[in-house]
């Protein structure tokens, strides 16, 4: 790209910084939060983002939207903030919102903005110059705000507009997340023009108990094919799917379903309840996910924040605050069930120096260490061969929430199959290390995998968050093997199971086991012996950050 900048790379700053990523996107400093408005525009692809642009913390008066360029949503060029509060009905802040693509090729980004009373309202900003691929400036409708809290909305709980779509009558629809007392809503708007929204009088969808609905995401997901599909479609072909974030749970979690809009209604396979058995797209440390259609690549691409699971004092002390997962490309599974995802293709751009294990067999209690690659930057992929499931203990109740599973009165008992898996920003003793891993249950009259990050020694620091984390899920009683794929960088680890059946990120940050001290080790710690079939890993490069000169 033109006019970059690479000396503000975060590469200098890295040699300081044992916990700032080398391939993962973040800003040069201070804080971030949510994805906003992604989206491909003339080749060229954006994120906006939730930034302080003053502090490693959190802008209570003066968050904006920070934004940054890619060819491939791997390397990145950091522009102007792109949506600053300049009007009243922004004055306070620029919250979450979403790109909507208009007929003409138009990008169109809804948002929050917290007004001069302090109330959450939605306005709408588009590009001055269409013809600038990059988008370097928005300017603000001059009738923002477009929505304020409808009635049975809280004046401060009414925000995160999500990518509008058009139902068979050609009208514009757009979700909006709110809250009146304990109960979540996701209120719809609709609108002929894009700037007069009209309020439908019944949620779109609601959730006693819950609180606000956050960032509320709404797209259908094709039946039987991995491509991605236009937030639009509406047909036979696709399901729907409906993601919200609930700040109580400090979780996402999604909802499959059918959508039909001349009833304006959504309805989902399986009821809210509350509980362990939700949906989620990643079991770990993420939170207000957004999706959009690649139209350049036919995929949908999920992004997600990660935040920090240090102090606040250790996030000022570093200078910033929050990462972004890779990308996922993410698809309706076979079953219709649930959603499957994989790191987009282009990350492996960055794959060095490879190590390769065949055939290795991991008696019961063995280590085995992967020498020969940056363990504290690394993307590895493990294919394990399974024992005969049947010697698999029986999980007894055969539901148990799987939280439940990581706490002392089961861990602690060594499994028959399992767990076995990767121990990652480990230091050489193993005292401080992050293990991934699974454990296989007979259940009922089928088959379970647990699989654990845990955190529990992730670091010898005692102020940091240690939270483990954990999801089970079904499998076939003929299964052979099941693999685990690990994205290792410095202080975050997204780790996929089962090719991307379950996801679980968490956040690490060792004393010890940093740069040339970080080990990765397979294990298996059940009674039964498991094979490596196949074990890939790479050093990874670091990604490009630049910043674009002053033109
Ligand atoms: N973050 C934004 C809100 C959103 C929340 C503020 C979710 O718009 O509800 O930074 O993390």
């Amino acid at each position: 790209m033109e006019n970059i900048r690479e000396d503000a790379s975060p590469n200098n700053i890295n040699s300081e910084q044992p916990y700032r990523t080398w391939y993962h996107f973040q800003p040069l400093k201070n804080w971030m939060n949510d994805p906003n408005g992604p989206m491909y525009y003339k080749g060229v692809y954006h994120l906006f983002y939730q930034y302080n642009p003053d502090a490693a913390t959190f802008g209570h008066e003066k968050m904006v939207w920070g934004h940054s360029i890619s060819n491939d949503l791997i390397n990145w060029t950091h522009l102007n903030d792109a949506i600053v509060p300049t009007i009243p009905g922004d004055i306070n802040s620029c919250w979450s919102g979403s790109a909507t693509i208009l007929p003409g090729e138009k990008p169109a980004m809804l948002y929050t903005g917290i007004d001069q009373n302090r109330h959450q309202v939605q306005n709408l900003a588009m590009p001055k110059n269409l013809s600038d691929p990059y988008l370097r400036e928005w300017e603000k409708h001059p009738q923002n705000p477009l929505m304020t809290p409808p009635s049975g909305v809280e004046v401060g709980e009414f925000r995160d507009p999500s990518t509008a779509w058009q139902g068979k009558d050609g009208k514009w629809r757009v979700i909006i997340g709110a809250q009146n007392g304990d109960e979540g809503k996701i209120i719809l708007y609709k609108s002929e023009d894009f700037v007069k929204w009209i309020v439908d009088p019944i949620p779109f969808f609601a959730t006693d108990d819950t609180g606000v609905c956050e960032c509320p995401d709404f797209f259908p997901v094709y039946i039987n094919n991995t491509n991605g599909v236009d937030t639009t479609m509406e047909n036979s072909s696709v399901r729907h799917v409906l993601k919200i974030s609930y700040l109580r749970r400090r979780h996402d979690y999604y909802f499959i379903g059918k959508y039909v809009s001349d009833k304006e209604e959504f309805v989902p396979d399986v009821k809210y309840t509350g509980t362990w058995k939700e949906l989620r797209f990643d079991y770990g440390k993420v939170y207000a996910s957004k999706s959009f259609f690649d139209h350049a690549k036919n995929r949908r691409i999920l992004w997600a924040w990660a935040e920090e699971s240090d102090t606040s004092e250790d996030d000022i002390q570093k200078g910033w605050a929050g990462l972004q997962t890779i990308p996922r490309k993410f698809w309706l599974d076979k079953n219709g069930k649930q959603l499957m995802q994989w790191p987009i293709e282009e990350l492996e751009k960055l794959r060095g120096k490879q190590i390769n294990i065949t055939g290795e067999t991991l008696q019961s209690g063995s280590t085995l260490e992967v020498k020969g690659i940056t363990a504290s930057q690394a993307d590895v992929e493990v294919l394990f061969e399974l024992p005969n499931l049947q010697s698999a203990e029986l999980l007894e109740p055969s539901e148990v929430d799987p939280q439940e599973l990581c706490k002392e009165q089961y861990a602690s008992r060594n499994g028959m199959i399992g767990p076995f898996g990767l121990q990652a920003l480990a230091s050489k003793d193993q005292t401080e290390r992050t293990t991934i891993s699974f454990r296989i249950y007979r259940a009922g009259d089928g088959f379970k995998c647990l699989m654990i990050s845990d955190q529990t020694r992730s670091s010898l620091r005692e102020d940091v968050e240690k939270t483990s984390y954990a999801t089970i899920f079904d499998i076939d009683p003929n299964l052979k093997t099941i693999s685990l794929r690990s994205l290792i960088d410095r202080s975050i680890i997204e780790s996929f199971g089962d090719g991307g059946r379950a996801c679980i990120t968490s956040r690490a940050y060792p004393l010890f086991a940093t740069d040339k001290d970080a080990h990765l080790f397979v294990f298996n710690d059940g009674s039964q012996s498991v094979v490596i079939s196949q074990l890939n890993a790479w050093s990874m490069k670091q990604a490009q950050f630049g910043t674009e000169s002053i033109i």
